[in-house]
């Protein structure tokens, strides 16, 4: 069998998706994965330049030994950009075993553990009670789990995932268009004096059954971040995400001596070697990588069974930049990990999203069900995939109030 074509498309409905298709001299063919939100044109230019070229004429079934070409004989390895590159055409290959099989993925993996996905959502507000309007929304849909982020008084400008305005707290998703970042002011005292309380004041209101999770976004330094998760603990929150920034997987020592909130890490990592040492010496409870651009499914595998040796459940990223392809993915994984924790789940799920992404995969009252449709159980409208084109757009950038570049 051997591979014949392969194509990259790149737009969509309101994010750049980064969409690889893999023909076959067999007719069957395989769709991946390659958006890297903020830089997608990157993963979409490694792919057609360097990568196609030598998928030309191989074995599709030999997934294993096509990841090792691209990743050793890269030389220069790892790094998001060619991990989301190799993540797609791992995702497509496991696509068309799938198909060839006519298994669903999670078949293949070792079947489900589990019938349903816990997922959470994502509620927001300009304010407090912006926000508890915002929760009582997703409580009332039927979720179970809440991701919290709200405006903080007193911040020079609205704050991570956080409106400007009241009232957009219903799949609010941050604004990156446009190349010229915005640029958000953050102030960390006013953080942490006011953050704990709101999230005790949340608890209050929801009661103790509701798992609410709450995303630092990687502004804290290691010794605020003990300080900060030290104070949130009487919360009892599901968990506290990137506390810290944590390339120093070593800083996590000290959040982990103050503090036993559960800690949720490594939406930005792209191989199991930037989260090693985190799982193996057990400085997190979540492992947050994303299919995507962590190399795709045959390196997330591997860094979930690490996990599960670990204590460490699977919370893999779901943002809204996240393509159902993608998800897909993760659906699959999050059915048969013996060790699955949670699913983030922001797909835009728009008309025009399903349109161009056919699927079975469904989310229903807080929980997400895998299609039983051979392989990633997606599909792919290239006449609708015609309609769209890349449009540029960028990350905001973060300052602290005296200019100091901060960490978005
Ligand atoms: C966030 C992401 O979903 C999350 O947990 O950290 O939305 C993140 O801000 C974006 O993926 C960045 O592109
Ligand atoms: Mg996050």
């Amino acid at each position: 069998m051997k591979i014949t074509d392969a194509k990259v498309f790149v737009g969509g409905p309101a994010k750049n998706y980064v969409t690889l298709k893999i023909m076959t001299d067999q007719g069957v063919y395989g769709l991946g994965d390659a958006t890297l939100n903020n830089r997608e044109t990157l993963p979409a230019a490694y792919l057609r330049d360097y990568l196609i070229p030598n998928l030309i004429g191989m074995d599709p079934r030999n997934s294993e030994d096509i990841w090792q070409f691209f990743y050793r004989g890269a030389y220069f390895r790892r790094g998001p950009i060619a991990m989301a590159a190799y993540g797609a055409i791992d995702m497509a290959l496991w696509d068309i075993k799938g198909k060839l099989a006519g298994m669903p993925l999670y078949q293949l993996f070792g079947g489900k553990s589990r019938d349903g996905a816990l997922v959470y959502a994502h509620a927001t507000g300009a304010d407090l009670e912006d926000l508890m309007d915002s929760i009582a929304y997703y409580v009332e849909q039927g979720y179970k789990a809440v991701r919290v982020q709200c405006g903080i008084p007193g911040m020079p400008t609205a704050s991570y995932a956080v409106p400007e305005e009241k009232g957009h707290t219903r799949n609010y998703i941050t604004d990156y268009t446009g190349i010229r970042p915005k640029v958000e002011i953050w102030d960390t005292d006013r953080y942490r004096r006011y953050m704990p309380e709101a999230l005790a004041r949340i608890r209050e209101r929801f009661g103790p059954d509701l798992k609410i999770l709450h995303d630092v976004h990687h502004r804290l330094t290691p010794r605020e971040a003990a300080e900060f998760a030290k104070a949130v603990e009487p919360v009892g929150l599901f968990w506290l995400e990137d506390p810290t920034p944590a390339e120093d997987q070593d800083a996590l020592r000290l959040l982990r001596q103050h503090s036993t909130v559960p800690v949720a890490i490594g939406e930005v990592f792209n191989s199991i070697w930037d989260c090693n040492k985190l799982i193996e010496n057990e400085l997190i409870d979540f492992i947050r990588v994303a299919v995507t651009y962590a190399g795709g499914i045959t390196h997330v595998k591997r860094i979930v069974d690490l996990a599960g040796l670990h204590h460490v459940r699977t919370g893999f990223h779901g943002a809204p930049s996240h393509s159902p392809l993608g998800m897909a993915a993760q659906a699959h994984l999050n059915a048969w990990a013996p060790n699955f924790g949670i699913q983030e789940y922001l797909v835009l799920g728009t008309p025009e999203c399903d349109a161009l992404f056919p699927s079975e995969h469904n989310m229903r009252n807080g929980m997400m069900y895998v299609s039983d449709a051979p392989g990633l159980g997606v599909d792919f409208d290239e006449g609708e995939a015609g309609r769209y084109e890349y449009k540029p757009a960028s990350h905001p950038v973060v300052r602290l109030e005296d200019g100091t570049m901060w960490n978005y």
